[in-house]
């Protein structure tokens, strides 16, 4: 990190002197449990530290719903702000490195001093996401019907355009990856021809993948309803992987929690979009009834587990080509953000060291002999080890805050921004 330290440093280590003593004896004796189970505690370190999640940057400033925004005092009124509370998120919590930005929420005149600002705060940028969704002033056609898959050519190539400019702030920010959400689809059946609308997308997403820079991918999001109520183009992972496939290699699905029916087994797509190479990404967030975007792990933290018992299992069989984009997509509308993408982060590295903790070798066994409840018991038992002492040291090695909520709140941030951050946001961000 830079020497721009948002809260006080020497403040963090203070706070940290006075756990170092407890978290180094809950650090040796979880050691000495997971060595009956042949577990190396300092592997399972060094995997966690290596493991990064990034924020969005709309993630930091407070979110709503359909019916309200309630926003918070010392909430962030720019792209420029918005950085400093990541910067806060990684500084205390050392797991989120990158922010994936969202254009145009985080469009500025001068891009070089936009990353400029991001390396000062000690973070660089992940995938870059459009925005078709909403319609910016000033702009010619309108989305209200539709973007890439719309009717008129005119409207599909004002969006592609949006994409193209999405790639080269991209570039000029550093970032390797294109999200691509699109919100097109119909509320009434007859609305749209299911065929020709999805024919516009393959053609729209095209001419963007033809545009991608060297090294880059494309990540093609899907999400079963919302807003369109009947019927969503890319509404699922089964469409998502028929896209990617017939774009190319660049081309991969990215996997948002919250985007499927309540039912629908995630882990499993996850295994079957790394079985068929096209796994490129995800958005963590957690949910109970639809795309409702709370915080990772807080309703349902197994089905995390299970989503990381899939990925450690793809590492585990060194599929090739086989490098997931990490980031966090949640709306923060009763809590403060920095708090919640804290927490968020670390509830994702948990799920990474309980899915490490699992006997692969046994699990294997379990299924080949079709023991089902000693699979299902190798699963269990991973979860309940406390793995949160390994989580807090790497934090504390990093030079985080072992503490990190405790530390954010004493440390006044907040409050000062509050009395900081006073004139009117500027631009939008954020859904509402
Ligand atoms: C969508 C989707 C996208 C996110 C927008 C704000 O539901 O999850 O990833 O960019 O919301
Ligand atoms: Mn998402
Ligand atoms: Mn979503």
């Amino acid at each position: 990190m830079s020497d721009t330290m948002l809260i006080d440093a020497e403040f963090v280590g203070e706070q940290n002197a006075n756990l170092e003593a407890d978290l180094r004896a809950d650090f040796d004796h979880l050691g000495t449990q997971l060595e009956r189970r042949g577990v190396d505690i300092d592997a399972i370190v060094k995997r966690i530290q290596a493991f990064h999640v990034a924020i969005p940057t709309w993630g930091v400033g407070t979110g709503g719903t359909r019916f309200a925004r309630f926003p918070m005092s010392g909430e962030p009124r720019n792209i420029f702000e918005r950085l400093e509370d990541c910067a806060v998120v990684q500084q205390l919590g050392r797991a989120t490195p990158a922010v994936s930005p969202h254009i145009p929420w985080d469009r500025v005149d001068d891009v070089a001093a936009l990353r400029r600002h991001a390396e000062a705060l000690g973070l660089g940028f992940a995938a870059v996401n459009s925005n078709t969704f909403q319609d910016q002033p000033g702009q010619t056609h309108s989305y209200k019907y539709g973007s890439l898959t719309h009717t008129d050519s005119a409207v599909r190539a004002q969006a592609i355009a949006h994409n193209l400019e999405c790639i080269a702030i991209g570039e000029q920010l550093g970032s390797t990856a294109l999200t691509v959400w699109i919100a097109d689809g119909s509320n009434f059946p007859g609305q749209q021809h299911f065929t020709r609308t999805l024919e516009h997308y393959l053609e729209s997403m095209r001419e963007i993948y033809a545009r991608l820079p060297k090294g880059w991918r494309l990540l093609l999001e899907h999400k079963l309803y919302e807003p369109a109520l009947y019927a969503t183009v890319i509404a699922d992972w089964g469409t998502s992987y028929v896209c990617a496939e017939s774009l190319g290699p660049k081309a991969q699905c990215l996997v948002d929690l919250g985007h499927h029916a309540p039912t629908v087994n995630v882990e499993m797509i996850v295994a079957r979009l790394v079985q068929l190479g096209k796994l490129g990404g995800f958005h963590f967030n957690d949910s109970k009834y639809g795309d409702d975007d709370l915080d990772t792990g807080a309703i349902d933290p197994f089905r995390i587990f299970l989503v990381f018992n899939e990925l450690v299992d793809a590492e585990w069989q060194e599929v090739d080509g086989f490098d997931p984009a990490y980031m966090l997509d949640q709306s923060h509308n009763v809590t403060d953000p920095i708090e919640s993408l804290i927490e968020s982060a670390a509830a994702v590295q948990r799920a990474l060291a309980q899915a490490l903790l699992v006997d692969r070798d046994a699990l294997t066994a379990a299924q080949e002999t079709n023991d089902a409840l000693g699979a299902a018991r190798l699963l269990r038992e991973a979860t309940q080890i406390d793995v949160e002492p390994i989580v807090q040291m790497v934090r504390a090695g990093g030079g985080g805050a072992i503490d990190p909520i405790t530390v954010y709140r004493a440390s006044g941030y907040r409050k000062r921004q509050a009395n900081a951050r006073t004139a009117e946001r500027t631009g939008h961000s954020g859904i509402v």
